[in-house]
């Protein structure tokens, strides 16, 4: 059976051409520095990119006919060997490109989908993924055939084994979605037991979120520096998109990057999308990143606002970080924005403006997050002294006759950890 269990289509370092046909010319520059902010999260490298202002795709090429053989040049130039288009594909566009162009084509949905299969963690977001790639391949099976038949020399195209062999496939598809739409079901009667479970980590740790392109992880590059955490037991066993953020008082927090949001999700990979957004739950606080210079920003920032709220997040405390302010020729307004908010910033991620700033709110965000605690802890458990230092921040040992005297400022859940020694 063709390409039903692949989970991961594009390959690491892969060169991509990027094809968007934009009929709205203010908001071309968004569509692809947001399609190659997928591309790039994706692991592929962008080495070209086609526009093409058109009122609606080609029903047949996607592009305009005349403009393939165009697309065709770049692509053998470059030397790629794929094409990812900036929304999606009929079956027929996907089979007419891919015979131009030589090389494989895929469109925004599948790269989104090959992005959340490489993010979900869970067996929750891996089903949820796996069930959002068959209802995206099922209607496609018949133009796979198709291809595959006309490869073969185009010989019984219609009717006779192929058609017979295309039903079986069909109903093999349609049984291996309802097998894990059960299998979903159950999981997630056991959700709750899971949430609990899934923390692995004492340290004070942040979520990025906010929009795809919105600069997540360059600020996550900005923020760490080239950290590296520096206990490789435990690094092993982190996600490498979480890194350590040295904070100005000396102090750290763990930072991990999340997918982001999409602009114009397709609705059948909302419940995918939420499954890659696993990290915001297990977080001590977020860190939201808006692209300040973008046309829809409120728009964005509310539809973020909505999808926590949903995710039952929005009770953690969350710094607003206003982003990419070198691009705005007047920054006042958003400054008096930011005043009357809570718990806001405005920086450029690019730049390092207002980093400083930033960093400071971080600082406090997470103070009011670490509970001061006073351990005794027996010497035959000194172990825990050690997570104190490791995960949280210790004001003073004291080590005496009856035992370590403790007095440290930890995470709830390390307390959680260590309360059978907390005195006071
Ligand atoms: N001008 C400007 N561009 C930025 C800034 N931060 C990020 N970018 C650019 O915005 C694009 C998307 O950034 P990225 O960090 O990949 O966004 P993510 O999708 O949220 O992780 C990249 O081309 C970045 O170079 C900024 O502060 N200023
Ligand atoms: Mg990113």
């Amino acid at each position: 059976m063709p390409r039903t269990s692949v989970m991961h289509e594009i390959n690491d370092r892969e060169r991509a051409v990027l094809v968007s046909v934009e009929p709205d010319e203010a908001l071309r520059p968004y569509a692809l520095e947001e399609l190659t902010a997928l591309t790039q999260t994706a692991g592929a490298v962008v080495v070209g990119e086609f526009y093409q202002k058109r009122d609606r795709p080609d029903p047949a090429y996607y592009i305009g006919p005349g403009k393939t053989q165009e697309l065709f040049a770049g692509v053998r130039d470059t030397q790629a060997s794929l094409v990812i288009v900036d929304s999606e594909l009929s079956p027929v566009q996907a089979r007419n490109l891919e015979e131009v162009l030589k090389c494989r084509v895929i469109d925004r949905t599948q790269l989104i989908l090959d992005i959340f299969a490489q993010r979900a963690h869970t067996r929750e977001g891996k089903l949820q993924v796996q069930l959002a790639q068959l209802t995206y391949l099922l209607p496609r099976l018949s133009s796979l055939y198709t291809k595959f038949e006309r490869q073969q020399g185009g010989i019984g195209v219609r009717g006779g084994a192929g058609e017979t062999k295309l039903e079986t496939d069909r109903r093999k598809v349609r049984e291996m979605i309802s097998d894990l739409e059960a299998q979903l079901a159950e999981v997630r009667s056991t959700r709750q037991q899971q949430r609990t479970q899934r923390r692995r980590l004492p340290f004070p740790t942040a979520a990025l979120v906010g929009y795809t392109s919105a600069g997540k992880s360059t600020l996550l590059n900005t923020l760490s520096g080239s950290q590296v955490y520096a206990d490789p037991k435990l690094f092993a066993t982190l996600d490498p998109t979480t890194r350590r953020v040295v904070l100005p008082d000396g102090w750290g927090i763990l930072l991990t990057d999340t997918v982001g949001f999409i602009r114009n999700l397709p609705t059948h990979l909302v419940a995918a999308f939420r499954a890659t957004l696993e990290e915001t739950i297990e977080a001590d606080f977020l860190i939201h990143v808006v692209d300040a210079s973008h046309p829809h920003r409120d728009i964005q920032h509310n539809a973020v606002l909505d999808v926590l709220e949903d995710l039952g997040v929005a009770d953690k405390p969350i710094i607003t970080v206003f982003n990419k302010i070198d691009r705005l020729q007047d920054t006042s307004e958003l400054r008096a924005r930011i005043a009357s908010m809570e718990n806001a910033a405005y920086i450029s991620a690019r730049t390092a403006e207002g980093i400083p700033q930033l960093m400071d709110r971080i600082v406090q965000t997470l103070k009011s997050l670490l509970v001061e605690v006073h351990l005794k802890i027996p010497y035959d458990r000194s172990e825990l002294v050690a997570r104190c230092y490791e995960y949280g921040r210790v004001i003073r040992a004291d080590y005496r006759e009856d035992g370590i005297h403790v007095d440290a400022h930890i995470t709830r859940f390390l307390a959680g950890r260590v309360q059978d020694f907390i005195v006071s």
